[in-house]
């Protein structure tokens, strides 16, 4: 993964983790909250056996939840659309996570045999935080776009 990406789509950034290296007996990645992770960690995930070279996963956004994605094994591609700017990152480093925050639509693709994705998140699950529907999503984004001026005008 590119360390230094420059990021077009908001509430995303690269999350650095801690990391002893201690190879040929094995790398310590560490990750806190309030430390490397800008929050509470309420909750932790993986995915893997990602067997079917053609799996496309996410497909939503959500509307508080704050997570980081660690590719801790393998490689995938993450594309991330803010409503207003798209990008994807290819992340095949475990040192490093991708923030996804609220209103950003993510789709993880292109899966290597061997990929396993670690996720910290904000919160417990709760299905009424997704968006799955990508029409609802950009009148969601274009609100949460606005400026502040505009939301108060009569
Ligand atoms: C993201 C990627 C990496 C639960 O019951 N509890 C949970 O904590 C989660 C994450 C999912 N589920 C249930 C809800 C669905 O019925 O498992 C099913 C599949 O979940 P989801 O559609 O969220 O799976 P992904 O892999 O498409 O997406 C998830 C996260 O939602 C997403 O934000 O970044 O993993």
């Amino acid at each position: 993964m590119n360390q230094t990406i420059k990021f077009k789509v908001r509430n995303s950034g690269l999350i650095r983790l801690k990391c002893f290296k201690d190879l040929p007996d094995g790398n310590l990645f560490i990750a806190e909250s309030a430390r490397q992770i800008p929050f509470d960690i309420k909750r932790v995930y993986f995915i893997n056996t990602l067997a079917n070279p053609k799996a496309i996963r996410g497909k939503h956004a959500h509307r508080k939840l704050e997570q980081v994605l660690i590719c801790v094994s393998g490689s995938f591609v993450l594309h991330l659309d803010d409503g207003r700017h798209k990008q994807h990152i290819r992340l095949n480093d475990s040192a490093c996570g991708i923030r996804v925050g609220p209103l950003l639509w993510h789709t993880m693709s292109s899966f290597s045999y061997d990929c396993v994705i670690l996720v910290l998140a904000s919160e417990w699950f709760d299905e009424s935080d997704y968006i799955r529907d990508h029409d609802v999503f950009l009148q969601a984004a274009a609100r949460g776009q606005r400026p502040r001026s505009s939301r108060t005008a009569r």
